[in-house]
């Protein structure tokens, strides 16, 4: 006999929609896994999500023979830009598999070490301009990481220059990714009635789309017609083939998977176009800045492998500490806090506890597993990057830390997001001593499971090294 699963009493019409914050749904959902523990059901206008978020029920699921992702609800919406490019497949599909095969050894961290240059060109940019506005200058973290973020994917994927730093707004393309994904969020939980008469927000949902396309097909249809020696994705995308059935990608899939690189990296909560990069890179500064005695540890290490000397890929293993911090930050915070994926057949879960049907939506709260204590212990909220380090990383139970999502549909981008975070924060601590311009802030708890830290202010001064 299983157990029901709780469910919050429900309202007619809307079932449990009113639970949920509209600005971060995932306090909602995870103040309720509090609430009603390891697993519960919602009720979203008639869409029954299953909610899971200890380690036990997460590593279950992390399971590709008996669980898959399905693109639904808002995510589904986002199809209106990227079709069945990578990030936006329902798993049938069979782009999906010829831009996976194809893309994989391009995203590897041979092709990744290849783009090192390509970032330094970028982080550079950064650098300079904390430099040169010198130590008054109240930095923006979360701001600057993003402009960096951007460029440096628009870049590495189609040579293309979004020119963030030199400017004071946003890059026109960023709004209009931006005012898309808000809007697809909210198309998904309207009924179809409205959304036919709300001819304004239509057009404007449109014309975003018909932007974002036709710079990606005129980036893709130039480099058509003028090849150049350019090692980029772009490039393997239109050079290489499925090694599996030997088909090449189509230009609308080329064009769609360009688009899903500059929103697959990215997050959604909040309204500006925020790289899931950036919001990690300014949580690492601020947990830096609370614990002294970290930033102590990695500016020593810092300081002996890299003297003054610029960065280079073999100084990446030598920063065991650095790689602690990363994956601590990714564990307290991780930027793509949840992930969805449904049953393929009928089944259960706990050792026979709860019943599933087919076809039922889980949603897994990484960010609330993440601090299961059966794995963490009594400080599993507590930043303590020791318990990262090499060894104890790799002795983890399985699944435990997912911030890059599971199996066949886990982040493609990972290795790229990792080497260009190594690159630019090591630079960072290499070259400046940040300092908080509050030294009372304190993530505030509402916003603990928000994506970036609301209201962090640093200030950066050149430190006297020579670099
Ligand atoms: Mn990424 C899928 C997290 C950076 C491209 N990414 C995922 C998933 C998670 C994730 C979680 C799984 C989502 C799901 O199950 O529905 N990604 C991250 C994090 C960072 C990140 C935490 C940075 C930090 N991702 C990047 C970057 C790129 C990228 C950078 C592109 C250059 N991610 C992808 C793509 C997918 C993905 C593409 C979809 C892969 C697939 O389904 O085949």
């Amino acid at each position: 006999m299983s157990l029901p699963i709780p469910q919050p009493p429900r309202i007619p019409f809307v079932g449990n929609a009113t639970l949920i914050d509209q600005v971060s749904p995932l306090v909602s959902f995870n103040y309720m896994a509090k609430k009603y523990g390891e697993i519960y059901r919602l009720d979203i206008v008639g869409t029954v999500l299953t909610l899971i978020s200890s380690h036990e029920l997460v590593n279950e699921v992390s399971n590709d023979s008996r669980f898959e992702k399905r693109v639904t609800h808002g995510l589904a919406e986002v199809r209106n830009l990227t079709g069945d490019g990578l990030f936006t497949a329902q798993p049938e599909e069979p782009n999906w598999g010829i831009a996976h095969r194809l893309l994989m050894p391009a995203f590897g961290t041979i092709a990744v070490k290849g783009m090192l240059e390509e970032m330094r060109d970028l982080s550079i940019q950064l650098l300079l301009k904390w430099e040169r506005f010198g130590p008054d200058y109240i930095i923006d973290p979360s701001d600057d990481f993003t402009r960096v973020a951007l460029d440096t994917i628009a870049y590495c994927s189609m040579s293309y220059r979004l020119n963030s730093f030199y400017r004071e707004e946003q890059p026109e393309f960023a709004v209009a990714m931006a005012d898309f994904l808000k809007e697809s969020g909210k198309r998904a939980n309207r009924p179809g009635v409205v959304q036919a008469m709300m001819r304004k927000t239509n057009a404007k949902y449109q014309a975003d789309i018909k932007f974002m396309r036709e710079l990606a097909e005129s980036i893709v249809a130039t480099r058509k017609a003028n090849p150049v020696p350019k090692h980029d994705l772009l490039d393997t995308m239109l050079n290489s083939r499925d090694p599996k059935t030997g088909q090449a990608m189509s230009e609308e899939s080329i064009s769609q998977n360009l688009l899903t690189f500059l929103i697959a990296g990215h997050e959604t909560s909040s309204g500006m176009y925020r790289s899931l990069r950036a919001g990690m890179m300014s949580f690492m500064v601020y947990y830096l800045l609370k614990n002294p005695e970290t930033m102590r540890k990695l500016r020593a290490q810092v300081d002996e492998v890299l003297g003054n000397r610029p960065i280079q890929y073999e100084d990446f293993e030598k920063l065991p500490y650095l790689i602690a911090v990363m994956r601590e930050t990714l564990r307290l915070q991780p930027t793509a806090p949840a992930r969805g994926t449904s049953a393929l057949e009928d089944t259960t879960l706990g050792g026979g506890k709860y019943a599933l049907k087919k076809g039922d939506i889980i949603i897994l709260l990484i960010g609330t597993m993440q601090r299961d204590p059966s794995v963490w212990g009594s400080d599993a909220d507590e930043f303590r990057p020791e318990r990262m380090l090499d060894g104890k990383f790799e002795a983890l139970p399985p699944n435990a830390w997912q911030p890059f999502g599971f199996g066949a549909r886990a982040c493609i981008g990972r290795a790229f997001a990792w080497q260009e975070i190594c690159l630019i924060i090591a630079s960072v601590v290499q070259r400046f001593d940040l300092a908080l311009v509050d030294p009372s802030y304190t993530l505030r708890v509402k916003e603990t499971l928000t994506i970036k830290p609301e209201g962090l202010r640093i200030r950066a001064t050149l430190r006297n090294t020579g670099v």
